[in-house]
């Protein structure tokens, strides 16, 4: 069996059925499937691109008939199902408050799922936040906080575990390592775009990458300043095979750590979709990369 692992999809729905053409996926009566590779996503099918719907429909048959298809809970879906659940403490709030800057962010995927949003938030209440498949492990971002997420039995992000989740600190933080993976503040008055900056926990020895694809030129400073609080992020070199999305890199397809595999290359500049085809048991290489423009 070969695992295509797919990059963040975004609503781009024509980039998405090129790309599993090109790894040998036929579509049957509108599914994609092929018997001898099962394709895993990394999440964020929503968010920015002119096909959101279409894009989940894609995935929802590939998963649902038996193609064996999987996919793991991300930033964006969790947020969007968070605007939709009310806070456990704070009356009246949503565990997502549904502020101008929240509500401009999810706009376009609201109005594209119109009447379906129901359907697509019971959807994606039913999706795994991580999957474990022979020798590798799924998640979206950044796999520290898992444990206690495990550990607390919280596996995906129905109503009951967004009120446990939003009332526990620990749990809130894990939460956030798993599904937007580490950040930093770059001081006062330097929010890029009023956000926090990623900090790219798999790529710490391409620092001239990362802060090209973080638009921040003293990137490198910032890591030092951080340096203890971020170790903890970091995956050992002789740990568990790992990939995840989320990045939005830009670029050619590549391996940054041999056995944590960034696939989301969905730049909206330089980017690509992306995916890795990995057969379990063997070594990792850029070539296993395969790619399509989006357009
Ligand atoms: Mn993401």
């Amino acid at each position: 069996m070969i695992y295509d692992v797919v990059g963040d999809v975004h609503g781009m729905r024509r980039p998405l059925e090129k790309l599993l053409k090109k790894l040998g996926y036929t579509n049957r009566d509108g599914v994609y499937c092929s018997p001898e590779r099962r394709a895993i996503f990394v999440g964020d099918i929503i968010d920015r691109g002119p096909e959101i719907p279409a894009s989940c429909d894609i995935v929802q048959g590939m998963m649902e008939a038996g193609a064996g298809a999987g996919v793991v809970m991300a930033n964006h879906e969790a947020n969007l199902l968070a605007m939709h659940v009310r806070h456990p403490i704070h009356d009246g709030e949503y565990c997502r408050r549904r502020s101008n800057r929240n509500l401009a962010q999810v706009h376009e995927t609201l109005t594209q799922f119109g009447k379906k949003l129901d359907d697509a938030l019971a959807w994606f209440s039913s999706w795994p936040l991580w999957l474990k498949q022979e020798d590798m492990l799924v998640f979206h971002a950044c796999w520290r906080g898992q444990a206690e997420l495990q550990q607390a039995k919280i596996t995906k992000l129905n109503e009951t575990n967004f009120k446990r989740i939003f009332s526990n600190n620990k749990l809130l933080t894990s939460y956030n390592n798993l599904l937007k993976g580490p950040e930093f503040a770059l001081g006062r008055g330097r929010q890029k775009d009023g956000y926090d900056v990623r900090y790219l926990w798999f790529a710490r020895e391409q620092i001239d990458d990362a802060a090209i694809r973080t638009g921040v030129d003293d990137y490198a400073a910032h890591i030092r300043k951080n340096g203890q609080r971020l170790k903890e992020f970091h995956h050992r070199k002789n740990g568990r095979l790992m990939f995840f999305g989320h990045y939005s890199m830009h670029g050619v397809p590549r391996i940054f750590q041999n056995n944590a595999i960034c696939v989301d290359f969905s730049n909206r500049k330089k980017g690509c979709l992306a995916a890795y085809s990995h057969q379990p048991g063997k070594t990792t290489s850029q070539k296993h990369f395969t790619a399509v423009p989006l357009d």
